[in-house]
Protein backbone atom coordinates (compact mmCIF):
# COMPACT_ATOMS: atom_id res chain seq x y z
CA UNK A 1 0.00 0.00 0.00
CA UNK A 2 1.31 3.83 -0.99
CA UNK A 3 1.54 6.41 1.48
CA UNK A 4 -0.06 9.43 0.81
CA UNK A 5 3.26 12.01 2.14
CA UNK A 6 2.70 15.91 2.89
CA UNK A 7 5.38 17.80 2.00
CA UNK A 8 6.33 21.05 3.48
CA UNK A 9 7.28 23.96 0.97
CA UNK A 10 7.57 27.77 0.65
CA UNK A 11 5.32 29.55 -2.22
CA UNK A 12 7.16 30.88 -5.02
CA UNK A 13 6.36 34.53 -6.04
CA UNK A 14 7.02 34.31 -9.31
CA UNK A 15 3.48 31.37 -10.51
CA UNK A 16 1.21 33.59 -12.69
CA UNK A 17 0.22 32.17 -15.25
CA UNK A 18 0.60 33.74 -18.71
CA UNK A 19 -1.16 33.67 -22.16
CA UNK A 20 -1.04 30.12 -21.94
CA UNK A 21 -0.12 28.65 -18.44
CA UNK A 22 3.05 29.22 -16.88
CA UNK A 23 6.24 29.21 -18.74
CA UNK A 24 9.84 28.92 -17.31
CA UNK A 25 13.22 28.24 -17.86
CA UNK A 26 13.51 24.48 -17.32
CA UNK A 27 15.88 25.75 -14.42
CA UNK A 28 13.24 27.06 -12.81
CA UNK A 29 10.67 24.25 -12.62
CA UNK A 30 13.92 21.93 -11.42
CA UNK A 31 14.07 24.05 -8.82
CA UNK A 32 13.17 22.03 -5.23
CA UNK A 33 9.11 22.09 -5.12
CA UNK A 34 8.66 24.52 -7.47
CA UNK A 35 6.56 22.51 -9.89
CA UNK A 36 5.02 20.28 -7.14
CA UNK A 37 4.05 24.01 -5.64
CA UNK A 38 1.99 24.77 -8.75
CA UNK A 39 0.42 21.38 -9.73
CA UNK A 40 -0.85 21.54 -6.09
CA UNK A 41 -2.16 24.83 -6.68
CA UNK A 42 -4.24 23.85 -9.78
CA UNK A 43 -5.77 21.20 -7.44
CA UNK A 44 -6.44 23.52 -4.47
CA UNK A 45 -8.07 25.97 -7.37
CA UNK A 46 -10.39 22.93 -8.21
CA UNK A 47 -13.46 21.70 -6.71
CA UNK A 48 -15.48 18.34 -6.63
CA UNK A 49 -12.30 16.22 -8.54
CA UNK A 50 -12.37 13.30 -5.87
CA UNK A 51 -13.21 10.13 -8.14
CA UNK A 52 -12.95 11.72 -11.18
CA UNK A 53 -10.75 11.53 -14.39
CA UNK A 54 -8.10 13.41 -15.32
CA UNK A 55 -6.01 13.86 -18.74
CA UNK A 56 -2.12 14.02 -18.44
CA UNK A 57 -0.07 14.72 -21.39
CA UNK A 58 2.85 17.09 -22.70
CA UNK A 59 4.85 17.85 -26.47
CA UNK A 60 7.60 15.76 -25.08
CA UNK A 61 10.33 18.66 -24.35
CA UNK A 62 12.55 18.05 -21.75
CA UNK A 63 11.50 17.55 -18.39
CA UNK A 64 8.01 16.41 -19.56
CA UNK A 65 9.16 12.61 -18.35
CA UNK A 66 9.82 14.11 -14.67
CA UNK A 67 6.87 16.86 -14.54
CA UNK A 68 4.69 13.63 -15.48
CA UNK A 69 5.22 11.06 -13.22
CA UNK A 70 5.06 13.67 -10.45
CA UNK A 71 1.70 15.27 -11.42
CA UNK A 72 0.10 11.28 -11.53
CA UNK A 73 1.34 10.52 -8.29
CA UNK A 74 0.24 14.03 -6.61
CA UNK A 75 -3.16 13.58 -8.82
CA UNK A 76 -3.13 9.76 -6.63
CA UNK A 77 -2.46 11.64 -3.54
CA UNK A 78 -5.35 14.72 -3.91
CA UNK A 79 -7.89 11.80 -4.88
CA UNK A 80 -8.56 11.70 -8.25
CA UNK A 81 -10.09 8.63 -9.65
CA UNK A 82 -8.24 8.18 -12.81
CA UNK A 83 -6.02 9.41 -15.28
CA UNK A 84 -5.44 9.11 -19.08
CA UNK A 85 -1.90 9.35 -19.54
CA UNK A 86 -0.32 9.68 -23.68
CA UNK A 87 1.92 6.68 -23.82
CA UNK A 88 5.50 8.13 -23.02
CA UNK A 89 3.70 10.40 -21.29
CA UNK A 90 2.76 12.39 -25.17
CA UNK A 91 -0.13 14.44 -25.41
CA UNK A 92 0.04 17.69 -28.27
CA UNK A 93 -2.48 20.23 -27.13
CA UNK A 94 -5.40 20.02 -29.33
CA UNK A 95 -5.12 15.72 -28.38
CA UNK A 96 -5.52 16.54 -24.92
CA UNK A 97 -8.31 18.68 -25.72
CA UNK A 98 -9.90 16.10 -27.75
CA UNK A 99 -9.29 13.48 -25.19
CA UNK A 100 -10.87 15.58 -22.62
CA UNK A 101 -13.97 15.85 -24.42
CA UNK A 102 -14.33 12.80 -25.42
CA UNK A 103 -14.14 11.05 -22.35
CA UNK A 104 -16.15 13.45 -20.21
CA UNK A 105 -12.84 14.21 -17.97
CA UNK A 106 -12.83 16.68 -15.16
CA UNK A 107 -9.95 18.72 -16.81
CA UNK A 108 -6.50 18.00 -18.02
CA UNK A 109 -2.97 19.03 -17.12
CA UNK A 110 -0.58 19.82 -20.34
CA UNK A 111 3.19 20.06 -20.31
CA UNK A 112 4.26 22.60 -22.56
CA UNK A 113 5.96 25.93 -23.58
CA UNK A 114 4.16 25.06 -27.23
CA UNK A 115 6.86 27.21 -29.69
CA UNK A 116 9.80 28.55 -27.30
CA UNK A 117 12.68 26.48 -27.46
CA UNK A 118 13.19 22.86 -25.27
CA UNK A 119 16.14 21.65 -23.67
CA UNK A 120 18.37 21.59 -20.28
CA UNK A 121 18.58 25.55 -20.73
CA UNK A 122 15.28 25.95 -22.89
CA UNK A 123 11.79 26.53 -21.33
CA UNK A 124 9.55 24.16 -20.16
CA UNK A 125 5.28 25.15 -19.26
CA UNK A 126 1.94 23.91 -17.51
CA UNK A 127 -1.47 24.60 -18.14
CA UNK A 128 -4.78 23.39 -16.97
CA UNK A 129 -7.80 22.47 -19.25
CA UNK A 130 -10.89 22.71 -17.79
CA UNK A 131 -13.64 19.89 -19.02
CA UNK A 132 -14.50 21.47 -21.67
CA UNK A 133 -11.10 20.81 -23.60
CA UNK A 134 -10.17 24.56 -23.19
CA UNK A 135 -7.74 26.75 -21.45
CA UNK A 136 -8.65 27.65 -17.82
CA UNK A 137 -10.12 30.85 -17.95
CA UNK A 138 -8.56 33.93 -16.08
CA UNK A 139 -10.70 33.11 -12.74
CA UNK A 140 -9.16 29.39 -12.52
CA UNK A 141 -5.75 30.77 -13.62
CA UNK A 142 -5.96 34.01 -11.30
CA UNK A 143 -7.08 31.71 -8.10
CA UNK A 144 -4.12 29.68 -9.04
CA UNK A 145 -1.88 32.26 -8.65
CA UNK A 146 -2.92 33.19 -5.32
CA UNK A 147 -3.00 29.74 -4.10
CA UNK A 148 0.53 29.60 -4.98
CA UNK A 149 1.93 32.64 -3.04
CA UNK A 150 0.21 31.02 0.12
CA UNK A 151 0.95 27.26 -0.42
CA UNK A 152 2.96 25.67 2.27
CA UNK A 153 2.39 22.02 1.96
CA UNK A 154 1.58 19.71 -1.20
CA UNK A 155 0.50 15.95 -1.20
CA UNK A 156 2.39 13.09 -2.95
CA UNK A 157 2.15 9.46 -3.03
CA UNK A 158 5.06 7.68 -2.10
CA UNK A 159 5.35 5.11 -4.88
CA UNK A 160 7.52 4.02 -8.08
CA UNK A 161 7.66 5.52 -11.26
CA UNK A 162 4.71 3.57 -13.80
CA UNK A 163 6.00 2.47 -17.29
CA UNK A 164 4.79 4.87 -19.68
CA UNK A 165 6.17 3.22 -22.33
CA UNK A 166 3.47 0.38 -22.59
CA UNK A 167 0.06 0.71 -23.03
CA UNK A 168 -2.34 -0.32 -20.39
CA UNK A 169 -4.04 -0.06 -17.17
CA UNK A 170 -2.03 0.49 -13.82
CA UNK A 171 -2.62 1.99 -10.33
CA UNK A 172 -0.91 4.30 -8.53
CA UNK A 173 -2.77 3.76 -4.55
CA UNK A 174 -6.56 4.19 -5.60
CA UNK A 175 -6.08 5.75 -8.55
CA UNK A 176 -6.45 4.08 -11.73
CA UNK A 177 -3.97 4.87 -15.13
CA UNK A 178 -4.68 4.48 -18.71
CA UNK A 179 -1.66 4.96 -20.69
CA UNK A 180 -3.19 5.16 -24.01
CA UNK A 181 -2.00 5.72 -27.79
CA UNK A 182 -1.79 9.34 -28.39
CA UNK A 183 -2.97 9.72 -31.56
CA UNK A 184 -6.00 7.04 -32.08
CA UNK A 185 -8.87 9.63 -30.62
CA UNK A 186 -7.35 12.45 -32.35
CA UNK A 187 -7.68 10.97 -35.68
CA UNK A 188 -10.83 9.03 -35.59
CA UNK A 189 -11.88 13.11 -34.90
CA UNK A 190 -10.16 13.99 -38.00
CA UNK A 191 -11.59 11.51 -39.98
CA UNK A 192 -15.27 13.03 -39.01
CA UNK A 193 -14.50 16.65 -40.02
CA UNK A 194 -12.31 15.97 -43.34
CA UNK A 195 -13.25 13.89 -46.39
CA UNK A 196 -10.56 11.44 -46.19
CA UNK A 197 -11.35 9.06 -49.13
CA UNK A 198 -10.91 12.45 -51.38
CA UNK A 199 -7.50 13.03 -49.68
CA UNK A 200 -6.27 9.63 -50.17
CA UNK A 201 -7.36 9.51 -54.06
CA UNK A 202 -5.18 13.36 -54.58
CA UNK A 203 -2.35 11.79 -53.27
CA UNK A 204 -3.03 8.51 -55.38
CA UNK A 205 -3.79 10.27 -58.30
CA UNK A 206 -0.22 12.12 -57.70
CA UNK A 207 -1.97 15.02 -58.54
CA UNK A 208 -1.16 16.74 -55.63
CA UNK A 209 2.41 17.05 -53.51
CA UNK A 210 3.10 18.43 -49.85
CA UNK A 211 5.48 18.67 -47.06
CA UNK A 212 4.76 18.80 -43.37
CA UNK A 213 7.15 20.05 -41.23
CA UNK A 214 6.68 19.06 -37.69
CA UNK A 215 9.99 20.31 -36.49
CA UNK A 216 10.66 17.37 -34.10
CA UNK A 217 8.27 18.08 -31.79
CA UNK A 218 4.70 16.45 -31.18
CA UNK A 219 3.29 16.46 -34.52
CA UNK A 220 5.61 14.01 -36.02
CA UNK A 221 3.55 10.79 -34.56
CA UNK A 222 0.25 12.27 -35.68
CA UNK A 223 1.58 13.68 -39.22
CA UNK A 224 3.14 10.69 -40.05
CA UNK A 225 0.08 7.99 -39.03
CA UNK A 226 -2.83 10.42 -40.50
CA UNK A 227 -0.83 12.21 -43.63
CA UNK A 228 1.34 8.62 -44.47
CA UNK A 229 -0.46 5.83 -42.88
CA UNK A 230 -3.94 7.08 -43.33
CA UNK A 231 -3.99 9.67 -46.66
CA UNK A 232 -1.27 7.59 -48.29
CA UNK A 233 0.99 9.91 -48.71
CA UNK A 234 4.61 9.46 -49.65
CA UNK A 235 6.81 8.37 -47.21
CA UNK A 236 9.11 11.65 -46.53
CA UNK A 237 6.26 13.76 -46.86
CA UNK A 238 6.71 14.24 -42.77
CA UNK A 239 9.84 15.63 -42.50
CA UNK A 240 11.34 16.09 -39.28
CA UNK A 241 8.76 13.90 -37.95
CA UNK A 242 10.97 11.95 -34.68
CA UNK A 243 9.59 14.36 -31.50
CA UNK A 244 12.90 15.09 -29.70
CA UNK A 245 13.72 16.68 -26.09
CA UNK A 246 15.29 19.25 -27.41
CA UNK A 247 13.22 19.73 -31.33
CA UNK A 248 16.89 18.87 -32.42
CA UNK A 249 18.09 22.02 -31.19
CA UNK A 250 15.62 24.35 -33.36
CA UNK A 251 12.83 26.76 -32.26
CA UNK A 252 9.86 24.99 -32.63
CA UNK A 253 7.63 28.00 -33.88
CA UNK A 254 6.16 27.35 -37.53
CA UNK A 255 6.41 30.88 -38.79
CA UNK A 256 9.18 32.14 -42.17
CA UNK A 257 11.71 32.50 -39.53
CA UNK A 258 11.85 29.00 -37.89
CA UNK A 259 10.56 26.62 -40.21
CA UNK A 260 13.51 27.40 -42.45
CA UNK A 261 14.07 23.47 -44.08
CA UNK A 262 10.41 23.91 -45.07
CA UNK A 263 10.54 27.66 -46.27
CA UNK A 264 13.65 26.58 -48.46
CA UNK A 265 11.70 23.40 -50.07
CA UNK A 266 8.35 25.80 -50.44
CA UNK A 267 10.81 28.15 -52.26
CA UNK A 268 13.20 25.57 -54.67
CA UNK A 269 12.31 24.98 -58.01
CA UNK A 270 10.85 21.59 -57.26
CA UNK A 271 8.80 22.88 -54.49
CA UNK A 272 5.65 20.62 -53.67
CA UNK A 273 1.93 22.01 -54.17
CA UNK A 274 1.71 22.36 -50.60
CA UNK A 275 4.13 23.27 -47.32
CA UNK A 276 2.53 23.30 -43.89
CA UNK A 277 4.30 23.08 -40.22
CA UNK A 278 3.34 23.03 -36.79
CA UNK A 279 5.05 23.99 -33.20
CA UNK A 280 6.25 22.24 -30.09
CA UNK A 281 2.88 21.12 -28.90
CA UNK A 282 0.96 20.81 -31.94
CA UNK A 283 -1.60 23.55 -32.10
CA UNK A 284 0.08 26.50 -34.31
CA UNK A 285 0.29 25.99 -38.06
CA UNK A 286 1.57 27.53 -41.15
CA UNK A 287 0.35 27.19 -44.53
CA UNK A 288 2.45 28.00 -47.62
CA UNK A 289 2.21 27.11 -51.48
CA UNK A 290 4.77 27.06 -53.85
CA UNK A 291 6.73 30.39 -53.02
CA UNK A 292 3.73 31.85 -51.34
CA UNK A 293 3.22 32.51 -47.86
CA UNK A 294 -0.64 32.90 -45.95
CA UNK A 295 -0.71 34.98 -43.19
CA UNK A 296 -2.61 33.32 -40.34
CA UNK A 297 -5.17 36.12 -40.70
CA UNK A 298 -5.93 35.36 -44.20
CA UNK A 299 -5.82 31.95 -43.26
CA UNK A 300 -8.68 32.09 -41.05
CA UNK A 301 -10.57 34.08 -43.19
CA UNK A 302 -10.05 32.05 -46.62
CA UNK A 303 -10.97 28.74 -44.29
CA UNK A 304 -14.31 30.88 -43.21
CA UNK A 305 -15.19 32.13 -46.29
CA UNK A 306 -14.79 28.09 -47.64
CA UNK A 307 -16.02 26.21 -45.00
CA UNK A 308 -19.30 24.87 -46.65
CA UNK A 309 -17.55 22.54 -48.83
CA UNK A 310 -15.70 21.00 -45.52
CA UNK A 311 -17.64 17.96 -44.59
CA UNK A 312 -17.43 18.38 -40.99
CA UNK A 313 -18.80 22.23 -41.82
CA UNK A 314 -21.41 22.01 -44.73
CA UNK A 315 -23.92 22.70 -42.28
CA UNK A 316 -22.01 26.38 -41.83
CA UNK A 317 -20.66 28.13 -39.36
CA UNK A 318 -22.32 30.26 -36.99
CA UNK A 319 -19.34 33.11 -36.25
CA UNK A 320 -16.08 33.70 -36.08
CA UNK A 321 -13.98 35.05 -33.59
CA UNK A 322 -10.39 36.51 -33.54
CA UNK A 323 -8.19 37.66 -31.40
CA UNK A 324 -7.55 41.85 -31.43
CA UNK A 325 -4.38 42.48 -33.29
CA UNK A 326 -5.71 39.59 -35.94
CA UNK A 327 -6.49 41.17 -38.98
CA UNK A 328 -9.79 41.79 -39.88
CA UNK A 329 -9.81 40.18 -42.67
CA UNK A 330 -12.13 37.33 -41.22
CA UNK A 331 -14.89 40.15 -39.78
CA UNK A 332 -15.40 40.71 -43.94
CA UNK A 333 -16.21 37.02 -44.26
CA UNK A 334 -18.22 37.15 -41.63
CA UNK A 335 -20.34 40.23 -42.74
CA UNK A 336 -21.33 39.09 -46.36
CA UNK A 337 -21.84 35.58 -44.79
CA UNK A 338 -24.26 37.48 -42.70
CA UNK A 339 -22.86 35.56 -39.30
CA UNK A 340 -21.58 36.67 -36.02
CA UNK A 341 -18.05 38.36 -35.57
CA UNK A 342 -16.13 38.84 -32.34
CA UNK A 343 -13.05 40.36 -31.36
CA UNK A 344 -11.13 38.99 -28.11
CA UNK A 345 -8.04 39.43 -26.37
CA UNK A 346 -5.16 37.39 -27.56
CA UNK A 347 -5.01 33.79 -25.73
CA UNK A 348 -7.00 30.96 -26.71
CA UNK A 349 -9.11 30.61 -23.51
CA UNK A 350 -11.21 33.82 -24.32
CA UNK A 351 -13.19 31.94 -27.38
CA UNK A 352 -14.09 29.03 -25.00
CA UNK A 353 -16.98 30.96 -23.93
CA UNK A 354 -18.36 31.58 -27.38
CA UNK A 355 -17.67 28.31 -28.48
CA UNK A 356 -19.62 26.86 -25.53
CA UNK A 357 -22.17 29.10 -26.34
CA UNK A 358 -22.72 27.92 -29.62
CA UNK A 359 -21.84 31.81 -30.76
CA UNK A 360 -18.82 31.06 -33.24
CA UNK A 361 -17.77 27.92 -34.95
CA UNK A 362 -14.15 28.86 -36.07
CA UNK A 363 -11.61 31.15 -34.05
CA UNK A 364 -8.16 32.36 -35.58
CA UNK A 365 -5.16 34.50 -34.38
CA UNK A 366 -2.32 36.18 -36.08
CA UNK A 367 0.46 34.16 -34.20
CA UNK A 368 0.09 31.08 -36.17
CA UNK A 369 -3.58 29.47 -34.99
CA UNK A 370 -6.60 28.13 -35.98
CA UNK A 371 -9.38 26.24 -35.07
CA UNK A 372 -13.16 25.53 -34.32
CA UNK A 373 -15.60 24.07 -32.12
CA UNK A 374 -14.15 20.71 -32.47
CA UNK A 375 -12.14 21.00 -29.75
CA UNK A 376 -11.12 23.85 -27.69
CA UNK A 377 -7.82 24.87 -28.64
CA UNK A 378 -6.37 25.87 -31.66
CA UNK A 379 -5.22 22.59 -33.73
CA UNK A 380 -1.92 22.62 -36.30
CA UNK A 381 -2.77 19.47 -38.15
CA UNK A 382 -6.60 20.17 -38.38
CA UNK A 383 -5.72 23.50 -39.96
CA UNK A 384 -3.20 21.48 -42.47
CA UNK A 385 -6.33 19.29 -43.39
CA UNK A 386 -8.96 21.98 -43.78
CA UNK A 387 -6.64 23.25 -46.44
CA UNK A 388 -5.88 20.37 -47.95
CA UNK A 389 -9.56 19.80 -48.22
CA UNK A 390 -9.81 23.00 -49.83
CA UNK A 391 -7.50 22.47 -52.49
CA UNK A 392 -8.96 18.75 -52.76
CA UNK A 393 -12.29 20.75 -53.45
CA UNK A 394 -11.19 23.67 -54.93
CA UNK A 395 -8.76 22.30 -57.54
CA UNK A 396 -6.59 25.69 -57.46
CA UNK A 397 -3.11 26.26 -55.99
CA UNK A 398 -2.60 27.86 -52.81
CA UNK A 399 -2.00 31.57 -54.56
CA UNK A 400 -4.37 30.84 -56.57
CA UNK A 401 -7.17 30.29 -53.59
CA UNK A 402 -5.74 33.43 -51.87
CA UNK A 403 -5.62 35.81 -54.42
CA UNK A 404 -9.24 34.95 -55.53
CA UNK A 405 -9.99 35.77 -51.67
CA UNK A 406 -8.46 39.28 -51.89
CA UNK A 407 -9.77 40.38 -55.07
CA UNK A 408 -13.60 39.04 -53.82
CA UNK A 409 -13.41 40.58 -50.09
CA UNK A 410 -10.12 43.30 -50.80
CA UNK A 411 -6.67 42.60 -48.91
CA UNK A 412 -5.97 43.19 -45.46
CA UNK A 413 -2.16 44.14 -45.57
CA UNK A 414 -0.78 42.63 -42.70
CA UNK A 415 2.39 41.77 -41.20
CA UNK A 416 4.00 41.58 -37.20
CA UNK A 417 7.15 42.81 -36.13
CA UNK A 418 8.45 41.04 -32.68
CA UNK A 419 11.27 42.68 -30.53
CA UNK A 420 12.50 39.61 -28.33
CA UNK A 421 14.55 39.78 -25.27
CA UNK A 422 13.90 43.69 -24.63
CA UNK A 423 15.03 44.75 -21.04
CA UNK A 424 11.89 44.60 -18.64
CA UNK A 425 11.61 47.70 -17.70
CA UNK A 426 12.36 49.63 -20.93
CA UNK A 427 9.23 47.59 -22.82
CA UNK A 428 6.97 48.96 -20.09
CA UNK A 429 7.99 52.27 -20.27
CA UNK A 430 7.31 52.08 -23.83
CA UNK A 431 4.07 50.88 -23.38
CA UNK A 432 3.20 53.26 -20.38
CA UNK A 433 4.27 55.96 -22.40
CA UNK A 434 1.83 55.53 -25.28
CA UNK A 435 -1.15 54.70 -22.92
CA UNK A 436 -0.38 58.24 -21.30
CA UNK A 437 -0.41 60.04 -24.91
CA UNK A 438 -4.17 58.47 -25.78
CA UNK A 439 -5.78 62.26 -25.96
CA UNK A 440 -3.39 64.06 -27.46
CA UNK A 441 -2.57 61.72 -30.18
CA UNK A 442 -6.14 61.69 -31.66
CA UNK A 443 -6.79 63.54 -34.41
CA UNK A 444 -2.76 63.92 -35.22
CA UNK A 445 -1.64 63.53 -38.83
CA UNK A 446 1.34 61.59 -40.43
CA UNK A 447 1.59 62.06 -43.68
CA UNK A 448 -1.34 60.17 -45.23
CA UNK A 449 -2.62 58.90 -42.29
CA UNK A 450 -4.39 60.23 -39.53
CA UNK A 451 -5.18 59.17 -35.70
CA UNK A 452 -9.06 58.29 -35.73
CA UNK A 453 -8.78 56.84 -31.99
CA UNK A 454 -6.11 55.85 -29.47
CA UNK A 455 -6.90 53.28 -26.56
CA UNK A 456 -5.85 50.03 -24.51
CA UNK A 457 -8.25 47.29 -25.56
CA UNK A 458 -10.62 45.77 -23.37
CA UNK A 459 -13.08 43.07 -23.72
CA UNK A 460 -16.20 42.20 -22.05
CA UNK A 461 -17.08 38.53 -22.53
CA UNK A 462 -20.72 38.35 -23.89
CA UNK A 463 -21.12 35.59 -22.05
CA UNK A 464 -20.04 35.97 -18.78
CA UNK A 465 -19.68 39.52 -18.52
CA UNK A 466 -16.18 38.96 -17.34
CA UNK A 467 -14.08 41.96 -18.19
CA UNK A 468 -10.57 41.73 -19.29
CA UNK A 469 -8.62 45.31 -19.43
CA UNK A 470 -5.48 46.32 -20.67
CA UNK A 471 -4.94 44.21 -23.54
CA UNK A 472 -2.59 46.40 -26.25
CA UNK A 473 -2.32 49.76 -27.08
CA UNK A 474 -4.73 50.44 -30.09
CA UNK A 475 -3.72 52.99 -32.72
CA UNK A 476 -6.66 53.28 -35.00
CA UNK A 477 -6.33 54.94 -38.21
CA UNK A 478 -9.39 57.31 -40.19
CA UNK A 479 -8.63 54.73 -43.18
CA UNK A 480 -8.97 51.44 -41.06
CA UNK A 481 -5.39 50.89 -40.93
CA UNK A 482 -4.00 50.14 -37.58
CA UNK A 483 -1.15 49.64 -35.47
CA UNK A 484 -1.07 47.67 -32.29
CA UNK A 485 1.33 47.42 -29.19
CA UNK A 486 1.30 44.67 -27.15
CA UNK A 487 3.84 42.67 -24.89
CA UNK A 488 3.86 38.82 -25.20
CA UNK A 489 2.35 37.11 -22.29
CA UNK A 490 4.33 33.73 -23.57
CA UNK A 491 8.28 35.03 -23.84
CA UNK A 492 10.41 33.96 -20.64
CA UNK A 493 13.26 36.29 -20.84
CA UNK A 494 13.02 40.39 -20.62
CA UNK A 495 9.89 41.10 -22.91
CA UNK A 496 8.91 40.19 -26.49
CA UNK A 497 6.97 43.60 -27.59
CA UNK A 498 5.26 43.24 -30.60
CA UNK A 499 4.07 45.86 -33.13
CA UNK A 500 0.99 44.59 -35.33
CA UNK A 501 0.27 46.44 -38.44
CA UNK A 502 -2.56 46.44 -41.11
CA UNK A 503 -3.79 48.32 -44.09
CA UNK A 504 -6.96 47.55 -46.19
CA UNK A 505 -6.23 47.06 -50.03
CA UNK A 506 -9.39 47.04 -51.76
CA UNK A 507 -7.67 47.77 -55.30
CA UNK A 508 -6.87 44.23 -57.06
CA UNK A 509 -4.03 46.07 -59.27
CA UNK A 510 -2.06 46.78 -55.95
CA UNK A 511 -2.70 43.53 -53.57
CA UNK A 512 0.04 41.60 -54.28
CA UNK A 513 2.59 43.89 -53.16
CA UNK A 514 5.39 42.68 -50.93
CA UNK A 515 3.65 43.59 -47.16
CA UNK A 516 6.61 45.25 -45.53
CA UNK A 517 6.73 47.72 -49.23
CA UNK A 518 3.00 48.13 -48.65
CA UNK A 519 2.95 48.95 -44.52
CA UNK A 520 6.43 50.91 -45.09
CA UNK A 521 4.94 54.60 -43.51
CA UNK A 522 3.17 52.78 -40.73
CA UNK A 523 6.13 50.68 -40.04
CA UNK A 524 8.04 54.13 -39.58
CA UNK A 525 4.73 55.48 -37.63
CA UNK A 526 5.12 53.06 -35.04
CA UNK A 527 8.81 53.96 -34.30
CA UNK A 528 8.02 57.56 -34.68
CA UNK A 529 5.32 56.42 -31.62
CA UNK A 530 6.91 54.14 -29.43
CA UNK A 531 11.00 54.97 -30.35
CA UNK A 532 11.26 51.71 -29.47
CA UNK A 533 14.43 50.71 -31.58
CA UNK A 534 15.65 54.15 -30.39
CA UNK A 535 15.22 52.92 -26.47
CA UNK A 536 15.63 49.29 -26.70
CA UNK A 537 18.86 50.13 -28.78
CA UNK A 538 18.02 47.55 -31.71
CA UNK A 539 18.17 48.11 -35.15
CA UNK A 540 15.10 46.31 -36.69
CA UNK A 541 12.99 43.30 -34.93
CA UNK A 542 14.28 39.72 -34.06
CA UNK A 543 11.20 38.18 -36.29
CA UNK A 544 9.25 39.56 -39.22
CA UNK A 545 6.08 37.51 -40.04
C1 LIG B 1 -0.38 31.19 -26.89
C2 LIG B 1 -1.85 31.38 -26.79
C3 LIG B 1 -2.35 32.12 -28.00
C4 LIG B 1 -1.58 33.41 -28.19
C5 LIG B 1 -0.10 33.11 -28.24
C6 LIG B 1 0.78 34.34 -28.32
O1 LIG B 1 -0.08 30.35 -27.94
O2 LIG B 1 -2.52 30.15 -26.69
O3 LIG B 1 -3.70 32.33 -27.85
O4 LIG B 1 -1.97 34.04 -29.36
O5 LIG B 1 0.26 32.41 -27.09
O6 LIG B 1 0.73 35.01 -27.15
P1 LIG B 1 1.70 36.20 -26.82
O7 LIG B 1 1.53 37.19 -27.95
O8 LIG B 1 1.20 36.70 -25.51
O9 LIG B 1 3.10 35.67 -26.79
P2 LIG B 1 0.84 29.09 -27.74
O10 LIG B 1 0.88 28.44 -29.08
O11 LIG B 1 2.15 29.66 -27.28
O12 LIG B 1 0.16 28.29 -26.68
Amino acid sequence: MSAIKTISSTPFSDQKPGTSGLRKKVTVFQREHYLENFVQSIFDSLEGFTGETLVVGGDGRYYNDVAVHTILKMAAANGFGRVLVGQSGLLSTPAASCIIRKYNAFGGIILSASHNPGGPDGDFGIKYNIGNGGPAPEKYTEAMFQRSKEINTYKILDAENIDLNAQGRYTLGDMLVEVIDPVTDYAELMEELFDFPKLKSMFRSGSFSMCFDAMHAITGPYAKQILEEQLGAPEGTVINGVPLPDFGGGHPDPNLAYAKELVETMNGISAPDFGAASDGDGDRNMVLGKRFFVTPSDSLAIMAANAHRIKGYKKGITGIARSMPTSAAADRVAERLGINSFETPTGWKFFGNLLDAGQCTLCGEESFGTGSDHVREKDGLWAVLFWMNIIAERHQSVEEIVTEHWKSYGRNVYSRHDYDAVDATVAGDIIDNLRSRFVSLMGHGFGAYCIEKADDFSYTDPIDKSVSKNQGIRILFTDGSRIIFRLSGTGTEGATVRIYLEKFEPNEALQNIDAQEALADLIDIAEELSGLKAKSGRSGPTVIT
